[in-house]
């Protein structure tokens, strides 16, 4: 059974037979990571570039999009690195006016897995809530996930309101998605980016300056 197959499973967007071959793969011993960077992923990176040549529709690619979420669902006790004390609270969502959620999800795993209570405020997420759900669940990191280059903008406008509101340093911002850049996070006064999920953990311990 190869990695490649599953990449065509996701790219045919056949969900029931990308969950099976997860399945399969993971009982052949290949390794989490493997399977998702280098199988479900590669695919989902085909779909993209289909996408942009217009060669895929909206259609296609939820059907793609669906059949890696299916893939994941079944990769993800998989994904996590065992029992360990949480390394703290982790708070993420997508910018208002963005329903993207595929990475964000990806990157909820990844943290999960690395030991973080991770908290979730799902897509087409407002400042006022960003604001809102730090005040509540007081969290060590908060992500914002942007993958369209309008909806980048929304995120300077989470960090002025936690400028405004006094608790701009009670917590670190981490942004990410597709078209955002380190470049970009330095410019709007983000605390950290990274372009996939795994940077992202270990840019998140190296803020908290936690080890390993
Ligand atoms: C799937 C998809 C969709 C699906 C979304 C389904 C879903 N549930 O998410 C649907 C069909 C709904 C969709 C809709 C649209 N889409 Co779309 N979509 C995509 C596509 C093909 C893949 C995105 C994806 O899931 N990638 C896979 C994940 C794993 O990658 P990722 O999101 O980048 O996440 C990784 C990293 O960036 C990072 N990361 C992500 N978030 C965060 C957060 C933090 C804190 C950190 C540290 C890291 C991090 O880690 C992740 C995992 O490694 C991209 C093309 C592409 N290649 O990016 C277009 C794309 C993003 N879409 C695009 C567009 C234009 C649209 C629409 C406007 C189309 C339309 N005309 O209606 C709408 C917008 C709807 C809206 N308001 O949001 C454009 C954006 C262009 C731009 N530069 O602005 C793209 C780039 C396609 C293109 N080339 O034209 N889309």
């Amino acid at each position: 059974m190869s990695l490649a197959k599953i990449a065509q499973t996701v790219l045919d967007g056949n969900a029931p037979e990308t969950q099976q071959l997860v399945k399969s793969l993971l009982a052949e011993k290949h390794s989490a990571g493997a399977i998702l960077n280098d199988g479900l992923l590669k695919g989902m990176e085909e779909v993209g570039r289909l996408f942009k040549a217009g060669e895929y529709y909206v259609p296609e690619v939820l059907a793609s999009a669906r059949a890696m979420q299916w893939g994941v669902t079944e990769l993800k006790p998989f994904l996590k690195e065992g029992d360990s004390i949480s390394k703290g609270t982790f708070v993420i969502g997508t910018v208002r006016g963005d329903i993207h959620d595929i990475g964000k999800n990806l990157v909820c795993m990844m943290f999960e897995g690395a030991g973080f209570n991770v908290i979730d405020l799902g897509i087409n997420v407002t400042k006022e809530n960003f604001l809102a759900a730090v005040k509540e669940h007081k969290p060590q990191i908060l992500g914002l996930c942007a993958l369209l280059t309008t909806t980048m903008p929304e995120m300077k406008g989470v960090i002025d309101t936690l400028v405004e509101s006094g608790l701009r340093d009670s917590v670190k911002v981490m942004v990410g998605g597709a078209p955002v850049t380190q470049q970009f996070a330095e410019k709007i006064g983000a605390d950290g980016y990274a372009d996939n999920a795994s940077e992202g953990v270990e840019k998140a311990k190296a803020l908290l300056n936690l080890a390993g």
